[in-house]
């Protein structure tokens, strides 16, 4: 294959990867990120949770809503931690030259990190609290183009169907932007999710400490439960992911009358109650930080956040 639509024309890339990420949306990288630097934002978390840093940078704590009312605390509830671009350690993953090698090679040199989260499913957590619903993180974002973004996703755990597996439907990114909502039962804030595709087979990603799987933000996907249960500080599923974009090609779309309406209006809302009175554009701008190569329309405002 000579030309590509959805890799970067002068990625390095082997053949072999471009042509996997082509056709199916998403690519995973084997034994990519250190053991130094996962044991830092690791325990980062875990101090976190504990009460331990008074200094991290992160935007957004959200906890597992079947555990929140349990009388559990710390890495036993709290499910996420989100935008954390301006926190010194995870700051060390987004950038991280084994990560921003092959981002660069499906989306070019000229690097944003827009959206990063360390996700953790706590043991004892109810299946239907601890899944995150087929959706397309297309959804969450205004701007463009979606073949301009990539996510990483690196496990901080041995990850399979026993905790909390991702899976994907392949070559959906060559698809349409669905409409999202949020499903029935346990309601995780902003995990709003798609119905419909039951008949597409899910392929799952088991994935060891240290790989990173780098996925298309059309591709179909989530994940599954994590089943451990009464687990002894261990159990957590926990990984850390980097939403990138081209930071001089990218665009922004006004979404209202678009299906991302009532995602723009809940994050508009959440940051208002924080005392952020931004819009949608605006919040993803705030909390973006260039990685590297040229700036461009994610770096015209400060950061508010
Ligand atoms: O970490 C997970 O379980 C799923 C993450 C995911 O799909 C997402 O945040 O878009």
């Amino acid at each position: 294959m000579g030309t590509y639509r959805y890799i970067h024309k002068d990625s390095r890339l082997f053949d072999e990867q471009k042509q996997f990420y082509e056709k199916n949306g998403y690519l995973l990288i084997k034994n990519n990120v250190d053991e130094e630097l996962m044991n830092k934002v690791c325990q980062r978390f875990v101090d976190f949770c504990n009460g331990k840093v008074i200094d991290i940078n992160v935007v957004t704590v959200m906890k597992d809503p079947s555990l929140k009312d349990k009388g559990v605390h710390g890495e036993y509830v709290i499910n996420k931690i989100q935008d954390f671009l301006y926190d010194d350690v995870f700051w060390e993953y987004a950038c991280n030259k084994a990560v921003i090698d092959i981002v660069e090679g499906i989306i070019g040199p000229n690097i944003t990190g827009a959206h990063s989260m360390f996700i953790n499913k706590p043991p004892n957590a109810d299946p239907g609290a601890s899944l995150h619903p087929l959706h397309q993180d297309l959804h969450y974002f205004p701007f463009r183009p979606a073949d301009k973004i990539v996510a990483s996703w690196t496990a901080l755990e041995r990850v399979d169907e026993r905790n909390g597996c991702l899976y994907v439907i392949p070559g959906t990114h060559q698809g349409p932007l669905y409409k999202h909502e949020y499903p029935k039962g346990y309601k995780n804030a902003l995990y709003h999710g798609i119905q419909g595709f039951d008949h597409l087979p899910k392929i799952y990603v088991p994935m060891d400490r240290g790989d990173t799987v780098f996925f298309h933000p059309l591709i179909l996907h989530g994940s599954g439960p994590n089943f451990t249960k009464q687990a002894y500080q261990m159990g957590f599923r926990k990984a850390i992911s980097c939403h990138y974009a081209d930071s001089k090609d990218t665009y922004f779309i006004d979404v209202k009358g678009t299906y991302q309406e009532n995602i723009a209006k809940e994050i508009e809302e959440i940051a208002s109650r924080k005392g952020a009175h931004l819009s949608f554009v605006e919040i993803w701008k705030a909390k973006s930080r260039l990685v590297k190569g040229l700036p461009g329309s994610f770096q015209n405002l400060e950061s508010h956040l």
